[in-house]
């Protein structure tokens, strides 16, 4: 490998893999740079026990092959981080990819030279590369949100992320272990690490709204379906707007109609459309919450599961059909909670269901009821400091010897801003985003030509089926670097007003929905992370609205963008 390529992709994740056997086949001499020592990305670094995908696999999955289509088998339905990681090994193999990608190699600095039209890579090594393009493949959530708390450098014991698990094995048998953090991580390891601890701690600061995961293998008769269908299957995803077929077999459907009676599995929560916050939301019932009284509420939750609160469409647009769900759900979890006092805590009061990305369990209320497990409050008795031996909160100390943080990830801009990129006259990422990020569509900033992110903020990214946004993205820019080369044109950048239009554009649409309500912090907002300018980043517009205004864009003549 040289140091000059024809194009620099940072991250062998989803994006990275797929850029790179893209712009290989187009003719590009193209160089992956990959701070972890294999392919997988996000799938890579968060091994921590239980954690698994919130998408079908036979939607999270590259829709560019048929051949791998075909071939590869998911054994459930909704994958586990081992099986996701196998397929990323798997097409990593099958198209050749490792021959240029460099792993173990994290890039330190981004800089635009501008006499030369090239940008520079610096990585930790202090080895410098060059390429024309740039494109950051660099993951919405990849960056560990490490809260500072006072002490936490003393501890003596083990200290762990959820998302930079360790590769080697972690046995925990017979250990006291804490846990920070109740989001989606935080609940997927919890019932794993009860399992495995002596004790589990799980330290709490905001209860949060977990709806059971659907655990079905997969069976043979659906996922052929599935590749019998593929075509179709790929094109409705194009038109849905969490880019999501809602494809029904036709063998399955009527398997469990005759399966129902007997069906003592947690709910299945079907794949739909977004207007909720999870892609993975239910269909949406055409009725109301409102038209329930309380006592069918509970009732219809007691008979078909905590998911059925996420079919009522009002939910989502009646603060008070909202707040009725919310009641609902915390009632749910008192009768699930052996000890009513343990039931009040995990129940959210501060914000309601649709304001942060729905969460899926395996048992996570039921494995507060084992012996071993103990939830602190952190609202009622804050940390005060992390200890050599333990956690002392304003209540007690916590002898600990594990320590996991599942404190969440600095998302969509983090792994941007870390990059330490330098564009025009030596502007800095960092100050052009110091109020939140200015992007065109996601996919450019002014003052970065050539620069390319995917499934940057301001697109659909996190709230779409991630593979679905990453393929549109890749195919764009590659197009984009293709129309380039035909046109003799050396580089492309938006202009600042199509910029300022677009991010003004992305806040509106997010006005008004639950994800922006003012009781709501989520890390969608940023709010997740201290001083992080509160901002709604990805693009709630729907996928097909945004994938239409890309290719508006493009029949325009690049519409907003500055070719030279
Ligand atoms: P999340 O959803 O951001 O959750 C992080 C959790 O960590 C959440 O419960 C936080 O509480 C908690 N947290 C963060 N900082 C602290 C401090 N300083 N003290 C105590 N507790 C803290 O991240 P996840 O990794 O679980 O999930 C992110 C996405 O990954 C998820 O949506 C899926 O798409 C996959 P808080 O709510 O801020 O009070």
């Amino acid at each position: 490998m040289t140091n000059r390529s024809d194009v620099l992709v940072v991250g062998a994740g989803f994006a990275g893999m797929y850029a790179l056997y893209r712009y290989r086949n187009q003719g590009l001499n193209v160089t992956v740079l990959e701070a972890g020592s294999d392919v997988g990305g996000t799938w890579y670094w968060n091994r921590y026990p239980g954690a698994r995908c919130d998408v079908p696999s036979l939607e999270y999955s590259y829709g560019f092959s048929e051949a791998l289509e075909q071939e590869w088998d998911w054994p459930e339905v909704f994958s586990a981080q081992p099986d996701i990681l196998r397929y990323a090994n798997h097409v990593a193999d099958r198209f050749d990819l490792r021959r240029d990608i460099r792993f173990n190699t994290r890039v330190v600095a981004l800089e635009y030279l501008e006499a030369d039209n090239l940008w520079r890579a610096t990585t930790e090594q202090d080895e410098q590369l060059e390429a024309q393009f740039c494109v950051m493949a660099t993951g919405c959530l990849s960056v560990p949100n490490k809260p500072k708390l006072p002490g936490a450098d003393s501890f003596q014991g083990t200290v762990l992320y959820t998302g930079l698990w360790p590769k080697e094995p972690v046995d925990l048998t017979g250990c006291r272990v804490g846990i920070i953090g109740t989001g989606s991580s935080g609940v997927q390891a919890i019932p794993e690490l009860a399992r495995q601890a002596g004790h589990l701690t799980v330290f709490q600061r905001t209860p949060v709204y977990t709806v059971p995961a659907n655990r079905k293998r997969m069976r043979a008769d659906v996922q052929q379906e599935f590749r019998d269908n593929y075509l179709a299957i790929r094109e409705m995803q194009q038109n849905n707007a969490g880019g999501i077929s809602n494809f029904r077999p036709v063998r399955s459907v009527k398997r469990s109609v005759a399966e129902s009676s007997t069906s003592t599995s947690a709910t299945a929560i079907p794949t739909t459309s977004l207007p909720a916050s999870s892609l993975s939301a239910p269909a949406l019932a055409p009725n109301k919450i409102l038209n329930l009284t309380p006592e069918e509420r509970l009732a219809l939750v007691q008979a078909r599961g905590l998911n059925m609160l996420l079919t009522f469409r009002d939910v989502y647009t009646d603060p008070e059909a909202n707040e009725a769900a919310n009641e609902t759900f915390r009632e749910a979890i008192s009768s699930m909670v052996d000890d009513p006092t343990v039931g009040e805590r995990l129940s959210p009061t501060t914000y309601g269901l649709g304001c942060k990305r729905q969460v899926l369990d395996r048992d996570y209320y039921d494995t507060f009821n084992r012996d071993n497990v103990t939830l602190v409050d952190l609202i009622e008795s804050p940390i005060e400091t992390i200890t050599t031996k333990g956690i002392r909160t304003s209540a007690t100390h916590h002898d600990l010897d594990v320590l996991i943080y599942a404190t969440g990830f600095d998302a969509m801009t983090g792994a941007l801003l870390k990059a330490n990129i330098r564009g025009r006259d030596g502007k800095r990422l960092t100050d052009k985003w110091r109020d939140g990020p200015v992007a065109y569509l996601g996919l450019q900033m002014h003052g970065f030509p050539n620069l390319f992110t995917i499934t940057g903020p301001g697109s659909p990214s996190v709230l779409s089926n991630m593979l679905v946004a990453i393929e549109q993205h890749v195919n764009w820019i590659g197009d984009c670097i293709e129309y380039l080369g035909t046109n003799n044109l050396q580089n492309i950048e938006p202009e600042p007003a199509a910029e300022v239009d677009w991010v003004a554009h992305v806040n509106e649409v997010a006005k008004g929905t639950m994800y922006t309500t003012p009781s709501c912090n989520s890390w969608y907002l940023g709010s997740n992370v201290p001083g992080k300018p509160r901002i709604f980043m990805p693009y709630v517009g729907g996928y097909p609205r945004y994938r239409e205004r890309c290719e508006q864009v493009v029949a325009n003549g690049y519409e907003g963008f500055r070719l030279g």
